[in-house]
């Protein structure tokens, strides 16, 4: 750089310098997995790629200063854009989506979440946005700032036969990747994550449109589709077994089966559920399944409410809380049920303020109901122990029969817990999240022992069925390396990684005495055809795609929201179809075939389902008159 009379072109030292850094975000920060010689090439080359369709576009600008000041600002706000997702990423494991984007609200409330998740080394990360500064404005004479005609329009040809030549390269490794959005680290993976946020901007924008031009004429075949698949199975056993009883439903924050009935250094984690699947008055369900995406607990609750998927792409408690729903809340409230939500954490927080009176509650105990104070909160705020305990003067007040959803707040990430609230030790691995899940857990667990004693002792329990639901996972894939060691695993495979979507599921029903463990492919789909049917509440007019759990004549598989799906013999991930039992890949040509045959109905239903929310259809339907 120092050669005299040698001038830099600028926007090739942009690019080289911003190419090398934004390939080592993707290669070292990312978990993108790369699975040939090609995916590395491809992951090689994008960053080079966008950084000069960016950077080149400068020797298009005359005035010198005009050139230099937007090589300036295009790099900081580049380099702002990979800093957002990388922070964004290491909580969620994932990209930032626009709606995502305009539910920001939420970021602020991380609080210490947020601390945790920047990183001293990240500074390293404008290294080249001080180069470029420094060169633009000191060292001007040293930067070349006007180009021949000729080599602007080579610039040009080049930038863009780069991009094309990326596209086409992606297209042929990963066929359909436009088309399937929520392939999100794909997308990062093949096009770069600035392409890859044009594309949802569009997407976006798509999304938008589609409800105004919706008009309910897509709604016989959803109905056709809902009545020959989902709705067919007779009344069962149970229909009706809790009839006129009262609703309690906690929903256990990032509770994953894995930890029922195990251990953590000799430690039993969660000594009072265990004792529950064992209890004659409860089901438990081994093989429950979250469905969320990127809405986590709102997903888990509007697939609750609604039995209907969440999107693919941000919290539809966000983007469509205006929409029509035919809700549990609501549906319960035409049977003489109260119905209200317990959880200490702001009213606005994944919109639940607008969505919740647009799913039929009567009253949100937001965090204003509740004394919260630096001794009995943490994290995200107030102790499940707490919350439990000023919860009960609420609901001793409510007229039964009443519907109470308690959503727990302590076992979240980064699962921060105060020494005297812990009861187990922490367990000992590279990755701190997994190791201070396990007293965030337990404490979780000694919460809703305890509030189950506090329901006894005011009476509400004889009256009432009580459901313990995880909402989602807690350990995402990131730490994968820490968990196949707890497991005592080799690895986590693309199968292992399924399974464990699990979440717990309790249905404890006082004075029943038939409870056991169910084994039935189940999934946060099912709650609220279950719960109507125990409550023995028909709802012959609903469009809903799950069915109730204890159904004989149930649809066979459980859908995740990215597509993969479960049934009792198969489980489909990344293309491929495992041995529900073994894990093992499946060889045997008909079996293959018979579980790849699924996939095009799993799409089918997330697409209709995704038809309902999108065009809001539930507005062209008149469900009292069917
Ligand atoms: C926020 C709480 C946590 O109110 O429900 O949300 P999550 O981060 O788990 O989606
Ligand atoms: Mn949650």
């Amino acid at each position: 750089m120092n050669i005299k009379g040698i001038k830099l072109p600028l926007y090739v030292v942009a690019t080289l310098l911003f190419g090398i850094k934004t390939y080592l975000v993707y290669r070292f920060l990312f978990t993108l997995e790369l699975e040939n010689t090609m995916q590395e090439f491809i992951l090689f080359v994008n960053p080079f790629v966008s950084a000069f369709l960016i950077f080149a576009i400068s020797v298009w600008i005359k005035r010198p200063e005009r050139q230099m000041k937007y090589l300036r600002y295009t790099i900081l706000l580049g380099t702002l854009i990979i800093y957002a997702n990388l922070v964004f990423y290491r909580s969620f494991s994932d990209f930032i989506t626009i709606p995502q984007l305009m539910q920001g609200g939420n970021m602020g409330d991380l609080g210490s979440s947020i601390l945790s998740l920047i990183k001293i080394y990240d500074i390293l990360l404008f290294v080249d946005v001080v180069v470029i500064w420094y060169l633009s404005k000191k060292h001007q004479e040293r930067v070349v700032t006007n180009y021949p005609r000729g080599g602007k329009v080579c610039a040009l040809a080049l930038s863009l036969a780069l991009m094309v030549g990326n596209f086409f390269l992606a297209e042929m490794e990963r066929p359909q990747l436009f088309t399937r959005a929520f392939d999100r680290e794909y997308l990062v993976k093949y096009i770069g994550l600035f392409n890859y946020h044009v594309y949802d901007i569009v997407l976006h924008s798509k999304v938008k449109s589609q409800h105004v031009f919706a008009d309910g004429s897509e709604l016989p075949a959803i109905e056709d589709y809902v009545d020959s698949v989902i709705a067919t199975g007779d009344k069962s056993e149970l229909f009706g077994v809790a009839e006129g009883k009262n609703v309690i439903l906690i929903s256990a924050e990032s509770l994953q089966s894995f930890v029922i009935n195990n251990t953590v250094n000799g430690q039993e984690i969660t000594p009072f559920l265990n004792s529950l699947v064992d209890d004659e008055d409860t089901y438990y369900f081994e093989n429950f399944y979250h469905q969320t995406e990127q809405g986590k607990t709102s997903d888990s609750e509007f697939l609750t409410e609604n039995s209907l998927y969440p999107l693919p792409r941000g919290a539809v408690f966000y983007t469509h809380s205006q929409n029509e729903y035919k809700g549990l809340p609501e549906i319960l409230g035409n049977e003489g049920y109260y119905s209200t939500v317990f959880h200490a954490n702001n009213d606005s927080f994944y919109n639940r303020d607008q969505m919740y009176p647009s799913l039929g509650y009567d009253y949100f105990y937001d965090v204003e109901a509740y004394e919260v104070n630096d001794n009995n909160s943490i994290g995200w705020g107030l102790k499940d122990k707490p919350f439990f305990e000023q919860s009960m003067k609420y609901l001793n007040t409510l007229e039964e029969p009443f519907y109470a959803k308690f959503i727990t707040l302590t076992n979240h990430f980064p699962f921060e817990l105060d020494e005297m609230d812990k009861s187990i030790d922490r367990y000992d691995s590279n990755s701190n999240t997994l190791n201070n899940y396990f007293p965030t857990v337990r404490y979780m667990d000694e919460s809703i022992e305890e509030f189950f004693q506090l329901l006894k002792d005011s009476g509400v329990y004889e009256d009432s069925i009580i459901i313990i639901m995880g909402d989602h996972y807690g350990i995402s894939s990131n730490h994968n390396k820490a968990m196949s060691m707890y497991l005592e695993k080799e690895e986590i495979t693309p199968y292992d990684h399924v399974q464990l979507q699990r979440v717990p599921l309790f249905i404890h029903i006082p004075g029943h005495g038939k409870g056991e463990v169910k084994s039935t492919i189940a999934g946060q789909i099912d709650m609220k055809p279950t719960i109507l049917s125990l409550l023995g509440i028909e709802h012959k007019n609903d469009i809903y795609f799950g069915n109730d759990m204890f159904a004989e004549d149930r649809k066979e598989y459980i859908a995740l929201r990215n597509g993969d799906f479960i049934t009792k013999d198969y489980v489909y991930t990344n293309d491929s179809c495992y041995d529900f039992s073994s894990g093992d890949i499946i060889e045997e040509e008909s079996a293959t075939k018979a579980c790849m045959a699924l996939n095009e109905t799993i799409k089918k239903e997330l697409n209709y389902s995704d038809d309902i929310i999108y065009g809001d259809l539930f507005r062209f339907v008149n469900f009292d008159d069917k």
